[in-house]
């Protein structure tokens, strides 16, 4: 599993590098890079070509979706980072974003990047045809506004210190973290023309995919490796965050992270051997300590 991810993340950073470097030479490709593509796992764009190989898609089409995911996914974690927001000095490994270029340097790199996914998947070398395109940018673009990861990341800050119902932390995690992986499970599917139902189940697949990634995110940082992390740990207790632990406990939270684990791996077990990717993955998601 370890050998493939890291074969679909050299893929991916080397479609983007080619794309950037195609582009023209501004001040923030540089911040840009940083934010991008060292030390990320690439695990959205490794879920994109799992999906994508259970219905036969071609590979370097969905290494271009997942290019595109990346690009939105950096912008977060860069924003993420900032004062205003998380303020943390250590991202993958190596400082932030902004503690390396400067805020506004980091505001801008990171809203660069927002708008490059759209150019990825707006672009003609993306040979796919004009209606699963806009299927594609309207579906990514709805899980990154307000009613994806800026409000889940709203949410996340305004429960700070306050006593949250489990359904709205989950609301909130799935909107932070699960519409964005929903997104990696549902494109694949619009290029081979699949019907709603399927779209609607693999759209369920990935917010479930989404809640576990978050809790694992959650059980490392209540665990605390930084070293491992490659970024600050226990942090959220300090900040007093709303999460699964803060509410039900780090036992029952492993038992309930468990749960949702078998009824992802349930669900995929109807394609059998072509499924056998995104099941290892999907232990990986769990089980991962960065
Ligand atoms: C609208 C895109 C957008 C952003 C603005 C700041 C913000 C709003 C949202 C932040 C959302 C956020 C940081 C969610 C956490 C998701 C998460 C668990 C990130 C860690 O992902 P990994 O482990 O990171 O895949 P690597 O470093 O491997 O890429």
């Amino acid at each position: 599993m370890i050998k493939d991810l890291n074969s679909v993340a050299k893929d991916t950073n080397r479609f983007l590098d080619l794309y950037i470097k195609r582009q023209p030479n501004t001040e923030l490709i540089k911040p840009m890079r940083y934010g991008l593509l060292p030390g990320g796992k690439k695990i959205r764009s490794k879920i994109i070509v799992d999906v994508g190989k259970i219905f036969n898609i071609n590979y370097n089409t969905l290494i271009k979706l997942g290019a595109a995911v990346e690009c939105i996914h950096a912008y977060s974690l860069i924003h993420d980072d900032l004062p205003c927001m998380d303020n943390d000095s250590m991202r993958r490994g190596k400082l932030s974003t902004h503690k390396k270029f400067g805020e506004s340097t980091a505001v801008l790199a990171g809203n660069s990047l927002l708008t490059l996914a759209f150019e990825i998947l707006s672009d003609k070398s993306l040979l796919l045809n004009e209606k699963n395109k806009v299927e594609m940018i309207n579906l990514l673009s709805r899980g990154s506004g307000h009613t994806g990861i800026a409000g889940g990341q709203y949410l996340d800050l305004s429960y700070e210190r306050k006593k949250i119902k489990k359904n709205k932390i989950i609301d909130m995690q799935i909107k932070k973290t699960g519409k964005l992986f929903a997104f990696c499970c549902i494109a694949p599917l619009l290029i081979s023309n699949k019907n709603r139902n399927i779209l609607k189940k693999f759209e369920n697949i990935g917010y479930e995919i989404g809640l576990l990634f978050q809790i694992a995110d959650d059980l490392i940082d209540y665990l605390g490796v930084t070293k491992k992390a490659g970024k600050k740990t226990k942090k959220d207790k300090k900040k007093g965050k709303a999460t699964l632990i803060s509410l039900l406990g780090y036992e029952n939270t492993i038992k309930y992270a468990n749960k949702i684990k078998n009824k992802i791996l349930n669900k995929i077990s109807f394609f059998g051997k072509k499924s056998e990717n995104l099941k290892k993955t999907i232990i990986f998601i769990f089980e991962r300590e960065k």
